[in-house]
């Protein structure tokens, strides 16, 4: 039996999850697209197969013929779509972040504990990338030795948004290295500080972020949202006995007139398409066998995400260290 998915939102996110399922998700079928554009609902549907388009997203995540849901709407919708989907029984795979207000994200645990099992599996899609698996095997492996340090670039073409804010970096873009490092590193963070360059135009500077671990390890960060030259995201994991970096991801280079070159990703969705689909099919067998993902992100997850950028935003506009202070973690999330 074909586990047939709704995708609520037919924007960016839902028309690139849309082409995953279809193509790449061997056991799923596209059931709904849900979008309140009916247009663009009809768009993606067309493009990619679906049964059938929808406006409502509660009624979407209730059908019958809906067995698993993945959210791709606007930010503010994941937390009430994702208790939805709890309510409703039905697993759902939420675009990051599952909130940007921390309390949320607790509501949102709650409603799983309350209904005694796990339902939502959070789209930090990073800890599927290959890089990122290296890194964590050579330090489980004991070849780095212990970790001290990771510094982190993440930079995109220019701003998603014309609103696009230097608060917005570390909400809406730095929670995939918040996430990803917490999983490299195995630990929290205690402390952050957050600052930034000056640029000779109106476009939003870079923010550079320094965090301090629970296990008294440094973290950078530098989120450049406007760099210009293309998507890069570029991590180096320092141990007391080695160091392992990520290399550019480049299938070819072009060699000519005294030149070489390699191209990089317009945006995120080129540069993790392989983690885009391993993160979907990690998802498919958790709808097929109710046993959560081992390295996907969950609720929990999601709310040490919102905690550290909550905390992130407060020392960028204080110019002070400010303490990432999280509640115990449940021993349903163990
Ligand atoms: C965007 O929302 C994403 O999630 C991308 O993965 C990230 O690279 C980008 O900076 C965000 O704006």
């Amino acid at each position: 039996m074909s586990t047939r998915i709704a995708i609520i939102g037919a924007g960016l996110m839902g028309a690139d999850h849309a082409k995953i399922v279809a193509e790449d998700m061997p056991g799923a079928t596209l059931q709904v697209i849900c979008d309140m554009d009916a247009a663009r609902a009809k768009s993606v549907a067309e493009a990619h197969g679906a049964a059938d388009i929808a406006s409502d997203p509660e009624a979407a995540i209730a059908r019958a013929d809906v067995d698993a849901v993945i959210v791709a709407s606007p930010d503010f919708t994941h937390a009430p779509l994702s208790k939805a989907c709890i309510a409703a029984g039905k697993r759902v795979l939420c675009e990051k972040p599952l909130s940007q207000k921390s309390a949320e994200c607790i509501g949102v645990m709650q409603a799983e504990m309350e209904a005694g099992a796990r339902f939502v599996q959070l789209g930090f899609m990073r800890r599927y990338d290959q890089s990122y698996v290296e890194m964590r095997r050579a330090l489980s492996d004991g070849a780095l030795g212990r970790a001290l340090m990771m510094h982190n670039f993440h930079r995109n073409v220019e701003t998603p948004a014309s609103d696009f804010t230097g608060a917005m970096a570390i909400t809406n873009s730095a929670p995939h290295e918040f996430d990803v490092v917490r999983l490299v590193l195995g630990t929290e963070y205690a402390s952050i500080t957050a600052h930034q360059p000056r640029r000779s135009d109106a476009r939003v500077a870079p923010v550079v972020m320094v965090l301090e671990t629970t296990d008294d390890q440094l973290v950078t960060i530098e989120i450049n949202n406007n760099a210009a030259y293309g998507y890069d995201v570029r991590a180096e994991l320092v141990g007391e006995a080695g160091s392992i970096a990520m290399n550019n991801v480049a299938y070819t280079r072009t060699d000519m007139a005294l030149a070489s070159a390699t191209r990089y990703d317009a945006d995120w969705r080129g540069r993790y398409h392989d983690a885009y689909v391993r993160q979907n099919r990690a998802f498919l067998r958790f709808v097929e066998t109710g046993r959560f993902p081992d390295i996907a992100s969950s609720s929990w997850d999601g709310y040490a995400a919102a905690v550290v950028a909550e905390a992130g935003v407060r020392a960028l506009q204080t110019g002070t260290k400010q303490a990432v202070e999280m509640i115990a973690r449940p021993e349903f999330y163990a």
